[in-house]
């Protein structure tokens, strides 16, 4: 379905991503998603190919790829195994990204680069329970006590909750100045007053690990403050950016996996006396569908690139998830339809793919958040 050109490199990036998928996650992604199973061995492995710190400079342990060639990546493994493009897409986007943009040298040495080379998972813990797209409602607390922070809180809906090492975590230090007074932190699991919480049980991206945290009285020095005193929600929307992009890859992986199956299974099935492709309602169904995942997998390469030139891409970003979410959800609910009873058996994968999509019109911000960033930056 590509349109525009790679390169040699982008193309292989994507070919590797897709061998992956289908070596070494087909084989068990029902299991996982049935009994809820964090893809560990998966994820070492991703780990270890540079998949999980791929647009981190070489220096710092990644692989310095573009943002391309990690859309590409990131759609063939959403197409098998969405949870663990959920997992791909924390580490790579939210994580690794904002770490090396914004992190001092010391946090780069000490954090990012076993971050980018999978040997630690990371975290990003903005949502709260009354905090979600509200995000400057931070009731977490971070008190200066001099050459430490202590925070306190809750966080909610936190993907990689209980498999990660390190986390970036956002709260409050100075409620009069609101979302001025919002710092990032790095902490590290096992910090005295650091309890993950509950495991949610989720409609979909079932095999990825969803906790909310707590925070009684953690400790953390100040050497792990992302950026200046303020910083934190400016690090947090400037990261979301590119963590938005994340999603839209998400979801044109899922529509992809979902029309392609729909497709294979239309030249199986008869009805009629005929392959069901030859109906006439299937075959509009298909084009409209396949015109749906076309376009957005261009508007994600759009945004893609223009992150890649360095240019503005808040508005692209916001516009790829927006657009390619919902298509993710149409597709996907299309190609249950097409398979008709088998799609609403698990055997058959297509309702997997349809519980997975739901997930990409309401994590790292809803679709309503993303039209109010594209209308703001209209009127603007
Ligand atoms: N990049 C850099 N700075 C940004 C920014 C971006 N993409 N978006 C906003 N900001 C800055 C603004 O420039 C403004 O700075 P100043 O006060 O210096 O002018 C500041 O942040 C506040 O912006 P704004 O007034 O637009 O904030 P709002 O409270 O109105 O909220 C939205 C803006 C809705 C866009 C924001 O709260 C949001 O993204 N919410 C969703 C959060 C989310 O995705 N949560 C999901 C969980 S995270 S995994």
């Amino acid at each position: 379905m590509n349109q525009i050109t790679f390169t040699e490199e982008q193309q292989s990036v994507q070919a590797a991503a897709k061998d992956f998928a289908e070596k070494e996650l087909l084989p068990g992604v029902i299991d996982r998603d049935n009994q809820q199973i964090f893809p560990t061995d998966q994820i070492a492995k991703l780990g270890q190919l540079g998949f999980l710190g791929m647009m981190v400079h070489p220096k710092y342990g990644g692989s310095g790829l573009d943002a391309v060639s990690y859309v590409l990546a990131l759609q063939e493994i959403c197409k098998v195994e969405a949870s663990v493009g959920t997992i791909m897409s924390v580490c790579n986007s939210l994580v690794c990204w904002g770490l090396e943009h914004f992190g001092a040298e010391m946090q780069k040495e000490k954090y990012l680069i076993p971050l980018a080379k999978g040997t630690a998972i990371g975290a990003f813990c903005l949502s709260e329970p009354e905090a979600g797209s509200d995000a400057t409602a931070q009731k977490t607390t971070a008190v200066d006590c001099g050459d430490y922070y202590l925070l306190n809180g809750t966080k909610n809906w936190i993907s990689n909750g209980q498999s990660a090492t390190y986390y970036l975590v956002m709260a409050q230090s100075n409620p009069s100045k609101k979302h001025k007074g919002i710092n990032a932190f790095i902490l590290e699991k096992g910090m005295p007053g650091f309890v993950v919480g509950k495991k949610e049980d989720k409609m979909g991206i079932r095999s990825s690990d969803t906790h909310s945290l707590m925070f009684q009285d953690v400790r953390v020095p100040k050497e792990n403050r992302i950026g200046d005193e303020g910083f934190g929600f400016t690090f947090a929307m400037k990261t979301l950016d590119g963590g938005r992009l994340g999603i839209a890859a998400q979801a044109v992986g899922i529509a992809t996996g979902a029309i392609e199956r729909a497709i294979a299974y239309t030249k199986e099935r008869s009805s009629f006396n005929k392959k069901i492709s030859e109906h006439q309602g299937i075959q509009f169904k298909l084009a409209e569908m396949a015109t749906k995942v076309e376009t957005a997998q261009l508007i994600t390469l759009k945004a893609a690139q223009l992150k890649d030139a360095n240019e503005d891409y808040a508005q692209a970003s916001a516009m790829a998830k927006l657009y390619a979410s919902e298509v993710a959800m149409s597709v996907s609910t299309d190609a249950v339809q097409i398979h008709g009873g088998y799609g609403y058996v698990k055997e058959f994968h297509v309702e997997r793919l349809m519980r997975d999509a739901k997930i990409t019109e309401i994590y790292e911000g809803t679709s309503e958040i993303q039209k109010i960033i594209i209308a703001r930056n209209l009127l603007k």
